[in-house]
């Protein structure tokens, strides 16, 4: 298995030089809305989250641990303070900041991050409060139980009913032999797992599994890989993008209790040798994706959009993809897909999709190797 890890870093490091080489000439594809595209700001280092506040302020984390405030257009030199240590290695690092949605009243930022614990790390999600260009009062509502190397999930979202989400993945676990006894399909870890806590980390008591002996009482859903896309619609559904292998990016619609797989079911195969992984595409009690990428667009950053800006979008999901280096526009119709479209293509490895208070469309860019990227929009063009 080791393997087969070298070969897929491989051919993502093709993929990410094709990246540079069309990466100032993206393509636009227009999709029912004209648009154009503007820098917001540059000189990040591997941006993966990026967060409105109240007054215009934006927030963007950097994955080697750095916390960054736009104001006024500009990037703040100083990173925010009060930020814990992170495990800033392979995808480890700073991952997503999202303010509480009472922010303007009592200043919280959620953010979740790859936690050193003994010689490795897990996913881990804390609460601070910003005063001034600080984190005051942090705390950690919760630590996975997922030790491993890569797969951090770390997606956050608020369903405005007092309960709080978090993707964990599956922590790079090789799926091999017994596919049954993956961690992911074990859920007495929180390996490939959506988990609900209330606000204040507190395991809510209608969470489907309390009680249960064996099983982690903050497990929504199970059976994830990577989801590193998550979006609430504005009829509660909670709707998640997870990195399959090569041809498996699913699309999932997160409804309790619920198994969505991984790696007993799925459409991917191994990277490099095509060779077969799961014992086919379905499963009874196994729930199929709504969505799936074949081939691949290595999905990261999920937005549900409501905005004025861009009324043909309203409704539809957009979904960034890293080695694909696009947005994917879906079209919905209740929990169905109905229509794929692509956006934007050659942006760059495309890691976080945003709404902006203004409903325009802020995407962080990143870069496999580090160098300097940005934070860009998609602005109307009437
Ligand atoms: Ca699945």
């Amino acid at each position: 298995m080791k393997r087969s890890t070298t070969i897929a870093l491989t051919v993502a490091t093709t993929l990410s030089v094709t990246a540079q080489a069309s990466a100032q000439d993206p393509v636009m594809l227009s999709a029912h809305e004209d648009y154009r595209i503007e820098t917001v700001v540059d000189g990040l280092v591997n941006p993966w989250s990026i967060a409105f506040l109240p007054g215009g302020d934006m927030l963007v984390t950097e994955r080697p641990g750095r916390l960054r405030m736009v104001r006024d257009g500009r990037l703040v030199d100083a990173p925010v303070r009060g930020v814990p240590e992170v495990f800033a290695r392979g995808q480890g690092g700073l991952m997503d900041v999202v303010p509480h949605p009472d922010f303007a009243s009592n200043r919280l930022l959620y953010i979740t991050y790859s936690k050193p614990v003994g010689d490795g790390s897990t996913t881990a999600l804390i609460r601070g409060r910003l005063d001034g260009g600080r984190l005051t009062d942090v705390e950690e509502l919760f630590e996975a139980n997922s030790q491993g190397a890569g797969h951090y999930g770390s997606r956050i979202a608020f369903d405005g009913n007092g309960h709080v989400f978090v993707t964990v993945g599956d922590r790079q676990a090789p799926p091999r032999g017994d596919l049954e006894s993956h961690p992911a399909q074990d859920r007495s870890n929180h390996h490939g797992t959506v988990v609900r806590l209330h606000e204040d980390g507190s395991v809510p008591s209608d969470n489907p599994f309390v009680g249960q002996s064996g099983v982690r009482p903050e497990i929504w859903t199970w059976g994830h890989r990577n989801p590193q896309g998550l979006s609430i619609d504005r009829d509660g559904r909670v709707w998640i993008t997870e990195h399959g292998p090569q041809g498996g990016d699913e699309l999932n619609l997160v409804e309790p209790g619920n198994n969505y797989g991984w790696p007993v079911v799925g459409y991917g195969v191994n990277y490099g040798s095509g060779s077969a992984i799961h014992e086919g595409t379905m499963r009874e009690g196994m729930t199929h994706p709504t969505h799936v990428w074949v081939p691949s667009i290595a999905t990261s950053g999920l937005l549900y959009y409501t905005g004025d800006a861009f009324p043909a979008w309203q409704g539809h999901l957009l979904a960034g993809g890293l080695g694909g280096q696009q947005i994917a526009l879906l079209t919905m119709d209740g929990d169905e897909v109905v229509k794929e479209e692509t956006l934007v293509l050659g942006l760059g490895r495309v890691r976080d999709v945003r709404q902006g208070p203004d409903g325009f469309i802020y995407v962080a860019v990143e870069d496999r190797r580090g160098a300097p990227t940005r934070v860009v929009r998609l602005v109307p063009v009437r």
